[in-house]
């Protein structure tokens, strides 16, 4: 945490010297004094509440000055994107569960039910707790039992992002989807506050196709990658005003997998880790930021090139749905040969992949193709100009200079002689351009 005397003079005298002494002494962030007891922080006022896309805040109430939260682990029915849903395992009925969202000096009560048939228990990744409040099973604590509720307490001595997922049988209930993030105000901000604060959950899952369950015995070939729960095409844009300054918070519980996350039309600072602030002087420019699992990144900019900017991972086979990988190579074949070839055999069999993938998922979505159901293998969805092959975790930055609300204002309007087009006879005359 930078911290400059002027902030400090924010803080007031006593805090700010235990503040100071946090900074030097702690190496994780803290930067509150954790014998000292601060009022609960307020939205708005304390700091800009952040936007969970597809997700909401977990609501809470406060209690003797402390902010009272109840999660609830149970089964539901999750739609990844239409035309793919399963039974996954939630916190309140949320794939993922919802934010919880505090303030540094915050004092917080979590009850966690469990409505499961498994035992389970919750872990707070990050944050600086006591022991026997980390959640881990059998080490820390004995397992929530179906039906049980148990209570963790703390006060909350960092600020950044944070996540909370199950820490029993991990790769079972992981891989079904307990998880959710934990974003920490700073009680006295350093910097300027964003205009739009966005935070996501990365993860991965193998749905087999035509089957209701994610399989979470898989290791290596996950198929569906989600942003906050979703793959495209079900993902939510992130909106902005040229000229907003954005915060984006990924973290990332994939089960093998770090994502490299990569933003058309800018550059950002890497800001913070879930260890903590990283200092104005250490911060540089970057277009993709990995973020390895079990971690979280988070990243600021200011959004100065309005139009329709793509978000994604740049891993090409997490931007793919159910994308199948024990394919023959079918690239450079010719197709009427190969349905020659097989006529006899396999009568209504169609050769693809011979020029690639992308159309596919076109096909399967104008009903020309028949796929297993509950699989969107290859889908991607319909843009302004074309079909937009992509899937998984993709989604879009919309930047406009005229904006009446943050909701979706639809697709950007290339000003004229700003889209790429097809080349006319005269450019290619003009520039010497031979076929
Ligand atoms: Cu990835």
């Amino acid at each position: 945490m930078t911290i400059s005397r002027r902030d400090g003079l924010k803080l007031g005298g006593a805090a700010f010297g235990a503040a100071m002494a946090g900074a030097v002494t702690r190496a994780n962030g803290q930067t509150v004094d954790p014998t000292r007891t601060y009022s609960p922080g307020v939205a708005e006022q304390d700091y800009v509440p952040v936007i969970t896309p597809n997700g909401s805040a977990l609501p809470f109430e406060i209690v003797e000055n402390t902010k009272v939260f109840h999660l609830i682990a149970e089964e539901v029915d999750h739609v990844f994107a239409p035309g793919l849903s399963a039974k996954c395992w939630s916190y309140n009925g949320q794939v993922h569960g919802p934010t919880i969202e505090a303030v540094e000096g915050d004092a917080v009560r979590i009850y966690v039910t469990n409505k499961l048939k498994a035992p389970t228990t919750v872990h707070w990744h990050g944050l600086i707790v006591p022991s026997g409040m980390d959640g881990v099973g059998g080490l820390s604590q004995r397992a929530i039992q179906p039906g049980e509720t148990f209570k963790y307490e703390f006060m909350l001595r960092q600020h950044g992002t944070f996540m909370y997922h199950s820490h029993h049988d991990e790769m079972t209930q992981m891989a079904l989807g307990l998880m959710g993030l934990f974003v920490v105000h700073p009680r006295a901000p350093a910097g300027p506050r964003p205009d739009r604060d966005f935070a996501y959950l990365l993860s991965e899952w193998h749905m087999r196709p035509g089957t209701y369950r994610p399989d979470p015995n898989e290791m290596t070939d996950f198929n569906v990658l989600t942003l906050n729960g979703k793959c495209f095409p079900g993902t939510a844009p992130l909106v902005a005003k040229t000229n907003d300054r954005v915060r984006i918070r990924f973290g990332n519980l994939s089960a093998m997998d770090h994502h490299p996350m990569h933003l058309h039309g800018h550059t950002f600072n890497v800001t913070e880790t879930d260890g903590g602030p990283i200092s104005e002087t250490a911060q540089w420019p970057e277009t993709t930021v990995l973020v390895p699992t079990g971690s979280t990144r988070t990243i600021e900019f200011i959004a100065d090139n309005p139009g329709d900017w793509a978000m994604h991972c740049h891993m090409t086979h997490h931007v793919m749905n159910q994308m199948g990988h024990d394919l023959p190579n079918m690239i450079g074949l010719d197709p009427q040969a190969m349905q020659a070839l097989t006529a006899s055999l396999l009568p209504r069999a169609m050769a693809m992949g011979t020029d690639g993938m992308g159309d596919m998922g076109k096909h399967i979505a104008m009903g020309h193709m028949a796929v297993p159901e509950n699989s969107i293998p290859m889908v991607g969805a319909q843009g302004p100009h074309d079909y937009i092959t992509m899937g998984g975790m993709f989604t879009i930055l919309k930047v406009r200079d005229q904006l009446d609300s943050y909701d979706d204002p639809g697709w950007y309007q290339a000003p004229d002689g700003t889209m790429a087009t097809v080349a006319s006879d005269a450019d290619l005359e003009r520039d010497n351009i031979q076929l």
